[in-house]
């Protein structure tokens, strides 16, 4: 070979394994172990920011006055009531009103338009101090992956405006669910298949049964004693948006709340202290019974702590779906009774540990943070957890689903225009 031809194959190669080695670096997948825990958990007391809400019609509420008076519901169910009434949890099952799969994916676009009203009206036109913009039940599945190993979890992360907005994928979450429904009618009998729907209804009509559209006081005689008459839908849902903390990491979180459990003080402090999460269950009557509860329960603390909801409300019903018992819980006392039950003192797989979980996600957020750059408007990630190898893992996502994300996948145009507007 001569020396010129030599000289620009050199350099040819050097170009591909230049443009090879940018192509993997992008690619790799980064994984963090499942045993990283923080050192400490330094936690920001919650407080919200704002509220929206999605009503019978499946349209959106964004002004403030029109949501608190007319979208929140109000908790009033007497144990009296429970005793005597005998309340059905499967009655009206057939005229339930429920939302069509195809409407109710994950979105970020009214969440991202209430913000903007909120940074506009109540935040001097200034963008939220936040690092991550997400859902509070996306949290949850994080902070809950050290004791529930069998849930995969994806998640979209889109870097822009120095936050990182995360959701879940509207594709893998749609082919997920199509995936359960062909499992269940494939191994499940028809008559344990209705079971299973009736028990998401039931969920659904205990909060129909156990709430109020307007404090006691301010309902009529009727309003209160015909509640199990009442159309059960799960169309609509009261979101409050929250600031909250954990270690360095500034997040803003929207959750559904089911209700109020007396009232929503006049100057709109320290709200979350009233609000009310509401859970049916199947009684418990034997071990196995207990150690599902407990399951249960972790799940419903982290869901709850993460908003700062201080109360739970459980529904225990029968095989039959009539409801026989009915308990209160305080969030907060709920890591001491799973530490003390004694039936799940030497669970293979490890005992359940609320501060052990709470270290993960304080670690798992900080580690997000610092792999995914927060300026760089060009990327998106995928975060996820795969429970056949037990790997947590980041890889970038390119081309067309980069786009997609930045283009009303997670990101809107309005919003996009909105924080382009108040840039410095
Ligand atoms: O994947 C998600 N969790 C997303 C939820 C991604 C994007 C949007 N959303 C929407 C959903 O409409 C959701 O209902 O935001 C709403 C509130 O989200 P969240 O508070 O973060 O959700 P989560 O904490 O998982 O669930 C709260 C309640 C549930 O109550 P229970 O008691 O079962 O935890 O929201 C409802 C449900 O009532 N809910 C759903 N309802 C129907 N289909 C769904 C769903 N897929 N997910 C949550
Ligand atoms: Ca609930």
């Amino acid at each position: 070979m001569d020396n010129s031809i030599s000289s620009v194959f050199e350099c040819r190669i050097g170009q591909v394994l230049e443009a090879l080695k940018c192509r993997y670096r992008l690619n790799m997948i980064r994984t963090f172990p499942l045993n990283s825990r923080a050192k400490t958990t330094a936690l920001k007391q919650p407080k919200e920011l704002f509220s929206y809400a999605r009503d019978i019609d499946g349209e959106f509420v964004y002004d403030q006055d029109q949501v608190i008076n007319e979208n929140v519901s109000y908790y009033y169910l007497p144990d009296s009531k429970v005793d005597d009434a005998n309340i059905d949890l499967q009655a009206g099952f057939a005229k339930f009103k429920k939302i069509p799969e195809e409407n109710n994916l994950p979105e970020t676009k009214s969440l991202l338009h209430a913000l903007i009203q909120y940074e506009k009206e109540r935040n001097n036109g200034e963008k939220v101090a936040v690092d991550i913009v997400t859902y509070r039940g996306l949290m949850t599945k994080l902070l809950t992956i050290p004791y529930n190993l069998t849930d995969p979890v994806d998640l979209n992360v889109v870097a822009y405006d120095g936050q990182l907005f995360i959701n879940s994928d509207e594709k893998i979450e749609l082919s997920r669910r199509a995936e359960e429904e062909h499992k269940r009618q494939e191994s499940m009998a028809p008559d344990k298949i209705d079971y299973v729907k009736r028990c998401e209804f039931s969920g659904y009509k205990f909060e129909t049964v156990a709430t109020l559209p307007r404090p006691w006081a301010d309902c009529s005689r009727q309003q209160i004693d015909r509640r199990n008459k009442k159309m059960v839908n799960n169309y609509e849902q009261y979101l409050s948006v929250i600031k909250t903390g954990i270690g360095s990491a500034k997040m803003l979180l929207a959750g559904e709340v089911d209700c109020v459990w007396d009232y929503i003080p006049e100057d709109g402090k320290d709200v979350l202290s009233h609000y009310v999460e509401l859970k049916t269950t199947r009684m418990i009557e034997n071990n196995g019974q207990a150690v599902t509860f407990e399951k249960k329960l972790f799940k419903t603390w982290a869901q709850c702590f993460l908003m700062g909801i201080r109360k739970v409300v459980y529904g225990f019903r029968d095989d039959s779906f009539f409801l026989r018992n009915v308990e209160l819980y305080q969030t907060e006392e709920i890591p001491v009774l799973i530490k003390n039950n004694p039936l799940t003192e030497n669970k293979s797989g490890g005992k359940i540990n609320c501060t052990g979980a709470l270290k993960w996600y304080g670690a798992v957020i900080e580690w997000i943070l610092q792999e995914i750059p927060r300026d760089d408007e060009t990327r998106s990630y995928r975060i996820s957890f795969d429970p056949s190898t037990r790997t947590f893992s980041l890889i970038e996502l390119m081309g067309d689903e980069n786009n997609r994300l930045r283009n009303g996948g997670i990101l809107t145009d309005e919003f996009k225009s909105w924080r382009q507007s108040i840039r410095r």
